[in-house]
């Protein structure tokens, strides 16, 4: 069965997303203040219906999909393009290309135990991102 991604999840590191923010052309100002930021991924999976929204202090971001039905993608908050994205699942590994201006943009997501990964792509860059599993209070 593959894995159920649901639930809350915080950053606990960020490698590489200068360069990552750099090849998407955000600024400089911007730069440095997202790199201060530990935000927060909440999932919600049902099926092959997912909502990600990722929270911070800065900017929010919502995306919404089903597996394998492409779909029109506004970047807006972030660096404001339009992507044509694709979300499948690999081997348990949720894997989105995201078609547009950028060359090779996309990302990926995994879990290992209580940890989220997320490798962000654009152009010749890669961002590692690790986000931790927040308990449930039952
Ligand atoms: C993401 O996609 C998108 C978040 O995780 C990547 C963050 C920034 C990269 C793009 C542009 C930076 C512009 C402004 C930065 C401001 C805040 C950054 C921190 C907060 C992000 C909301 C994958 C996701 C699926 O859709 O997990």
């Amino acid at each position: 069965a593959p894995p159920d991604f649901s639930g809350t999840w915080n950053m606990v590191s960020n490698e590489n997303f200068d360069r990552y923010m750099q090849s998407l052309g955000i600024d400089m100002i911007t730069r440095n203040l997202a790199k201060l930021i530990k935000p927060q991924k909440i999932i919600e999976q049902n099926g092959d219906s997912f909502v990600i929204r990722t929270l911070s202090s800065l900017r929010n971001y919502r995306v919404q999909f089903t597996l394998g039905e492409e779909f029109d993608e506004d970047t807006k908050g972030l660096d404001n393009r339009k992507c044509k994205t694709l979300v499948t699942l690999d081997n348990g590994r949720l894997v989105c290309v995201q078609k547009g201006e950028k060359k090779n943009r996309g990302w990926i997501h995994w879990i290992n135990g209580d940890d989220l990964h997320l490798e962000l792509t654009c152009e010749d860059q890669v961002c590692k991102q690790l986000y931790r599993r927040v308990q449930e209070n039952h």
